[in-house]
């Protein structure tokens, strides 16, 4: 028999205890390069070059191409460089001033910056030694953009980052150029671009201007579908290791973290949004209107609500939100832009702890229809939920469906006194009530404290603020049978919703805080001549049975002839819950002919 050697035994009780008793932080797969980037969770971008002097329009032309992106004015217009580099004289020197966009970002409440140091056109804004296709050849006063931002985020406390445009080259003869796919480059000659201007450049932002806090790349497809090697990325990942050890990379690189976790953070596509929980950093980067660089025709300006529910929204899954600016020639960051902001500033002054530091709870995203929650273990050991409640509901209180653990305290994140809320907690369910007038414009915050992490119950419904359930195939918790899921159509006039030949069976789970009647309103449609097809609801110790009814036609937009199915919600039955407590919903749907087209379940307390 082999005898158990002590230390063994040891390291192993050790491991199992740090896995018991070591809390799993918010987000645990962050190494420790990365930790400033998952507290900071709120960057500026900032794309400024010669293309701002064109201001999306060349020669009287607006830039060719509907996804009208003005930065990209030199390849989709095919300007000639030299007559490129004249837009440099459109640019007054004396007020380009990188520090007023370091004091705007500190305003905003942003805690990075990132500058397109070499943007796809392939000009550097730093005094380059690779070639004179730079800014200090190019402007008189030999300017260095790189390093007059690099001081003023260092004087101001703001952590710097430098975008390189590493796939893309425009100036260079071989660098990538999308015209290459029909005048092809040699692998040789690429090679040439990225060991004569790609790595030395490199070496130049990592070498010449002191600590630099990431590298962000550009690269939107994987590097095996690009001329790129991947021993040609690893050469310059390696570069920023021997260089900059606690640089941070992004996966634009063209390494995804999957295939190499030495990438620090994912970067998601432009405006994209973040959709699911990830436990290592991940970033959206996001602009306020359409284009990066200055467009002179921008109209479509997103709301600063919306930008904020978007950080909001990141931070609730982990995510950080970098913003971008495109300034003007002339340095000035466009009123809509600085305006929006300097209100989230404002917001953030007030609201900030519920995002610095701050990260995804465990509950699903979408549960609760008021808004999204941040969580955080405060240094105090205190563990706080944020409810960002973006619509204030009428009725003054907020339904939070799933939390098991009675919290100690609720109050709002705006009040210096944090006074207590008035609240209730039954089991996995609390009700708070709110003051009449919410507290913020943009999203009001309501902190709940507790000892410690709170329990959870993660597969309920939750009630939502008009007081009812929302039961769709979206928050159910098994599915099974004949059906197909259906997107919305004609703009949704034609809603999301299964289509159900043959048998469908589901499951719903909700907490009945109210014990009383529930009327139940079945939404679908049914494109028979007579009833037909049969649901059966049960519901705790209640059963409903019901035919659906022809459902008909609608008209979906007048006078284009869209005549389109008509979904209804008639009410189909009531059930009645005795008791407080956890209860099951289970439907079955049988169709006959005709299949049933089914998009939801209401239920209401009568
Ligand atoms: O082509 C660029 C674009 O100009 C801009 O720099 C954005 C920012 O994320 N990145 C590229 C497209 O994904």
């Amino acid at each position: 028999m082999k005898h158990c050697n002590i230390n063994s035994l040891k390291g192993l009780w050790i491991i199992v205890f740090s896995l018991i008793i070591i809390p799993l932080h918010a987000q645990e797969h962050t190494n420790n390069r990365a930790k400033w980037f998952t507290d900071a969770r709120f960057g500026m971008f900032i794309h400024w070059g010669i293309y701002s002097g064109a201001e999306g329009v060349w020669k009287g032309e607006q830039i060719r191409h509907d996804n009208d992106y003005a930065e990209w004015i030199f390849y989709r217009n095919s300007i000639e460089k030299e007559e490129y580099l004249s837009l440099l004289d459109r640019i007054n020197w004396n007020e380009v001033n990188p520090e007023e966009w370091v004091i705007l970002a500190k305003k905003a409440g942003m805690k990075y910056i990132t500058l397109t140091a070499k943007h796809h056109d392939g000009f550097a804004l730093w005094d380059s030694k690779v070639s004179d296709y730079d800014i200090a050849d190019q402007t008189k006063d030999k300017r260095d953009i790189v390093a007059e931002l690099a001081s003023a985020c260092r004087k101001h406390g703001i952590k710097l980052g430098l975008y390189y445009s590493h796939w893309v080259d425009w100036a260079h003869p071989y660098g990538w150029n999308h015209s290459r796919e029909i005048y092809p480059l040699t692998d040789e000659q690429y090679d040439e671009y990225w060991q004569q201007k790609v790595i030395p450049q490199m070496r130049e932002l990592l070498t010449n201007y002191g600590k630099i806090d990431l590298i962000w790349f550009d690269m939107w497809i994987h590097h095996s579908e690009s001329i790129i090697t991947k021993d040609q990325l690893v050469q310059l990942k390696s570069l920023i290791r021997e260089l900059q050890p606690q640089c941070l990379v992004n996966s634009r690189l063209g390494l995804s973290i999957e295939e190499d976790s030495d990438v620090d953070f994912r970067t998601l596509g432009d405006n994209q949004l973040g959709e699911d929980k990830l436990e290592y950093p991940w970033q959206s980067p996001g602009t306020v209107a359409h284009s990066w660089g200055y467009h002179r025709n921008e109209s479509q300006w997103k709301s600063t609500t919306s930008l904020l529910k978007a950080l909001i929204g990141n931070v609730s899954l982990n995510g950080n939100y970098m913003l971008n600016i495109g300034p003007r020639a002339n340095g000035d960051v466009p009123y809509e832009i600085s305006q929006r902001l300097l209100d989230i500033g404002q917001w953030l002054k007030i609201n900030g702890e519920a995002i610095y530091g701050s990260g995804a709870f465990d509950l699903p995203k979408d549960q609760h229809d008021w808004g999204h929650m941040t969580y955080r273990v405060t240094d105090n050991h205190t563990h706080r939920l944020f409810l960002h409640v973006y619509n204030w509901p009428l009725s003054n209180r907020l339904p939070v469906t799933g939390i098991n653990t009675e919290p100690k305290k609720v109050y709002l994140l705006s009040d210096k006194q944090k006074a207590p809320l008035p609240f209730s907690h039954n089991q996995v369910f609390t009700e708070i009530m709110l003051p009449h007038l919410h507290p913020d414009n943009l999203a009001s915050v309501v902190v709940m404290e507790f000892d410690s992490k709170p329990d959870i119950t993660s597969d309920l419904v939750a009630e939502n603020t008009d007081g009812g359930f929302s039961l769709t195939p979206g928050n159910t918790i098994s599915e099974e049978g004949d059906f197909k899921k259906t997107s919305k159509q004609k703009y949704g006039t034609i809603p999301s919703h299964l289509e159900i030949s043959g048998t469908y069976k589901t499951l719903w789970k909700v907490f009945i805080d109210k014990p009383g009647k529930y009327s139940l309103d079945v939404s679908y449609s049914y494109q028979a001549n007579e009833s037909g097809g049969a649901i059966c609801i049960k519901a705790g110790k209640n059963v409903i049975k019901q035919t659906f009814s022809p459902t008909g036609l609608t008209v979906g937009e007048p006078n284009e002839n869209w005549h389109i199915e008509k979904f209804m919600s008639p009410e189909t039955g009531t059930v009645k819950f005795t008791e407080p407590g956890i209860y099951e919903i289970s439907v079955r749907i049988e169709s006959d002919n005709e299949p049933i087209h089914f998009q939801y379940i209401w239920m209401e307390k009568q």
